[in-house]
């Protein structure tokens, strides 16, 4: 019997079509005979997969099939945006089916099996109506609300994942690590103490440096014998893009890594995967030890709706591909097991295709993001009260006096900048229990420059330690804990050192929120040790002056506390910011000023501080992008921070003497920068030196200058600042940096013209 097939079927639907008709041929069941099989039988003899449970997993595979013909169907329409499918990949159907909805979950683009298998696992949730919004960019998304097309959903424990591949991998090993840790800690978590945390990626993308550091990584920590419930899935299809994987590589560079147990499945054959992936699961969760699933796949409709696979692939291999499409998979064992006919199957196949099609037509013309303000309301929320609030909290004065022990910070004399962190740090941690401060050295050792210095004694190796020596990792490690509840503090321990792992601040860390509507957050202080002024020592990479790269970051908060006062207060904000709004901070310090008493002459402790008492807290407050006049004066306004600060300073008292004033404005704030106090200040002074210890070229002199030009100002305006070079060793290194001569012929130049009033 000839199913009504309806005749805008494609080439693909045909031959699939074509081939589950023909199964009645090798079947003891035909259409006919077959009577209705119970449930509860095996899907095939010693599986544990039922056959009720492969129905159920046969229509999530059937959706995810027929959404992606959908993509097409409405972007030809102009309708929809994005073609990237899944076809070929649905026996990842098999990977949710073995595991739990509350497992943690972030999913390659080709998941989409997985993610509809999981929408059935919760009653009434429509898993189609939320891959549809995505492909429509409907700003009624649940996730991502029109930004993107992800899978990711709140309820499904689904974290999504932006485009760059492989860039999940280390936030996976950081929410896996965090399931082991917030039970350790005895902290709450948004996932159970038993969960496993998935994390899957293509065969192309298993290459990548950010994907071979997070299974490196995971390695590593199950080789330390720390809990890693993580379950890697590399969806293997053979090919990235256009070029193939070399045969077997993924099983000969994965399969053997120390303390990843590696297991393999046939993605085409439910059964097969489904065993396999429950196996590995149940493993993982009992051992809480890391494993890989090489889920072996066929990839159809190319890689995506603009790419024509026949300009690199043969119509062979091509058709090879359809005799392993894990639908026709399915629809084998379904029918081989007596559970449907082959004409059931093909009907089933249909009727999914018209449902989803209805619904693709009905969800047309959803409503898109209309207005700049509405894309970026989630990107990166602001309550300043309530983060002032937030910062004004301290502990408990019994735990800090048994946290601190004889001497609270306050009674110590007035301390270094790199003191105050510590000691800052130090309350953070005995405030917060969910806080956690790691990354290389910070540990035993307390950080290359003691700035961690006895936390860990105080903290316990729980919540300060070391990591492995990977930037990427420590971000990851971040990311995940981040997302899973806790408030993580990772030191980057050279700025030059941030670059290699730029992508897990820019395209994990500050885009969740945005990409998740505000759902998921990863809260978090990255600390990086940086700029240069190191008398000559550690030459490029240990004298780094670009921020450039973070300052560019939507929504990443950039901080630069160069004097100590501002140091405790600052970092509060940015620790207050990131509890109460979720919000991701880099603190910048500079490793020059750490350990700097004086700034006039020796003995003058001027760039010391006493440190605050919890009850002055809430005076002392910060408010991110609050800048602050360091010296008053009339005729030049130097707009500075960090070293620039330490040197104007040294100069504007000099030139006190020779009767000129500065106004010596600290930015403290590199993003957001305080714009409105420098107009304010600019057009109260006149006369404007920006001194910049960063380079002349991206710079962060240049928004600073853009924004007085901008407002109109017409003082005369200079600007020192390094030149476009890297920094080399030595004394040469001040040929190249800002220098208080620099800065004194500057104003003083300044001071010679005159200022109309
Ligand atoms: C870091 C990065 N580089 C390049 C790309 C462009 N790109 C998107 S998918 C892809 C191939 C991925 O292949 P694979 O990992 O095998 O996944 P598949 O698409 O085959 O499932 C590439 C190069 C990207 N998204 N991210
Ligand atoms: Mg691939």
């Amino acid at each position: 019997m000839r199913v009504q097939r309806p005749d805008d079927l494609d080439r693909l639907e045909v031959a699939l079509l074509d081939r589950i008709a023909a199964l009645s041929l090798d079947t003891a069941h035909d259409e006919v005979g077959a009577g209705p099989v119970d449930g509860d039988t095996a899907l095939r003899p010693g599986s544990r997969l039922t056959v009720a449970h492969a129905t159920a997993l046969f229509d999530a595979q059937l959706r995810s099939r027929h959404l992606d013909h959908a993509a097409r169907w409405l972007r030809a329409q102009g309708a929809a945006f994005y073609t990237i499918g899944s076809a070929g990949h649905e026996g990842n159907a098999a990977v949710a089916a073995a595991l739990r909805v509350t497992d943690p979950a972030l999913l390659h683009y080709r998941s989409g099996g997985f993610y509809l298998a999981r929408a059935q696992q919760r009653a009434g949730h429509d898993g189609v109506a939320d891959v549809l919004a995505g492909l429509l960019a409907s700003a009624d998304e649940p996730i991502a609300g029109g930004r993107h097309k992800v899978f990711g959903h709140a309820d499904l424990a689904v974290i999504p994942q932006t485009s760059t591949i492989a860039s999940h991998l280390p936030r996976a090993l950081g929410v896996a690590f965090a399931i082991g840790r917030a039970a350790r800690l005895g902290v709450p978590s948004a996932w159970p103490s038993d969960a496993v945390t998935v994390c899957s990626f293509g065969d192309a993308s298993a290459n990548h440096s950010t994907a071979q550091g997070a299974i490196n990584a995971a390695s590593y920590t199950a080789r330390q014998g720390l809990p890693l419930p993580l379950l890697f899935v590399c969806e293997d299809n053979g090919i990235g893009i256009s070029v193939p994987t070399p045969a077997g590589w993924i099983e000969a560079s994965l399969g053997n890594r120390p303390g990843l147990r590696y297991a393999s499945a046939d993605g085409s054959d439910l059964a097969d995967a489904y065993d396999t992936t429950l196996a590995v699961a149940e493993w993982v969760r009992a051992e809480r030890r890391p494993a890989l699933l090489h889920l072996r796949t066929v990839r159809f409709m190319g890689h995506a709706g603009t790419d024509v696979e026949s300009g690199y692939r043969t119509p062979a291999a091509m058709r090879a591909d359809e005799e392993r499409d894990p639908l026709l998979g399915t629809a084998r064992l379904l029918v081989e097991v007596g559970a449907m006919t082959p004409v059931e199957a093909c009907e089933r196949f249909l009727r999914t295709r018209a449902e989803v099609r209805a619904q693709a037509a009905q969800m047309r013309g959803a409503r898109t993001l209309g207005h700049a303000t509405e894309v970026m309301e989630p990107l990166a929320p602001r309550r300043p009260a309530e983060v002032r609030a937030a910062a004004a909290c301290a502990a408990p004065a019994t735990a800090r006096q048994a946290f601190f022990g004889a001497t609270l910070p306050e009674d110590e004399p007035s301390l270094t900048l790199a003191e105050t962190i510590n000691r800052t740090l130090a309350d953070v941690l005995v405030a917060r229990p969910e806080s956690l401060v790691f990354g290389e050295d910070v540990g035993v050792k307390g950080g290359v420059y003691g700035v961690t210095r006895g936390l860990q004694k105080r903290a316990g190796a729980a919540r300060v330690f070391d990591s492995l020596l990977d930037e990427q990792s420590i971000l990851g490690l971040g990311l995940g804990a981040a997302v899973s509840g806790m408030l993580p503090i990772p030191e980057i321990q050279y700025l030059a050192y941030l670059h290699n792992a730029e992508d897990q601040l820019r395209g994990e860390a500050a885009s969740l929120s945005f990409f998740s509507r505000g759902r998921y957050r990863n809260p978090m202080v990255v600390r990086i040790a940086g700029l240069a002024y190191q008398q000559g020592f550690g030459g490029h990479f240990h004298n780094d002056n670009a921020v450039a790269v973070l300052r560019d970051i939507p929504g990443l908060v950039v901080a630069c506390a160069g004097h100590p006062s501002d140091a405790g207060p600052m970092l509060r904000t940015c620790v207050a910011a990131a509890a109460v709004d979720g919000t991701v901070s880099v603190f910048l310090e500079p490793i020059a000023l750490y350990h700097t008493r004086d700034l006039l002459e020796p003995g003058d402790g001027r760039w010391q501080a006493p440190y605050a008492s919890p009850a002055g807290w809430a005076d002392a407050h910060v408010p991110i992008g609050s800048g602050r006049v360091v010296r008053d004066g009339e005729d030049v306004l130097v707009i500075t921070w960090a070293n620039g600060l330490f040197m104007s300073l040294r100069v504007a008292a000099r030139l006190a003497a020779t009767g000129i004033s500065c106004r010596v404005f600290d930015l403290r704030w590199l993003a957001p920068l305080p714009i409105e106090d420098i107009l304010r200040h600019a057009s109260e002074v006149g006369r404007i030196l920006v001194v910049d210890e960063t380079r002349r070229s991206g710079g962060v002199g240049e928004p600073i200058l853009a924004a007085l030009m901008e407002a109109g100002h017409t003082g005369p305006v200079r600007r020192v600042a390094a030149h476009d070079s890297f920094i080399p060793l030595g004394d040469a290194a001040t040929t190249v940096l800002v220098r208080e001569e620099q800065i004194e012929h500057a104003i003083r130049e300044l001071a010679r013209v005159p200022v109309e009033s």
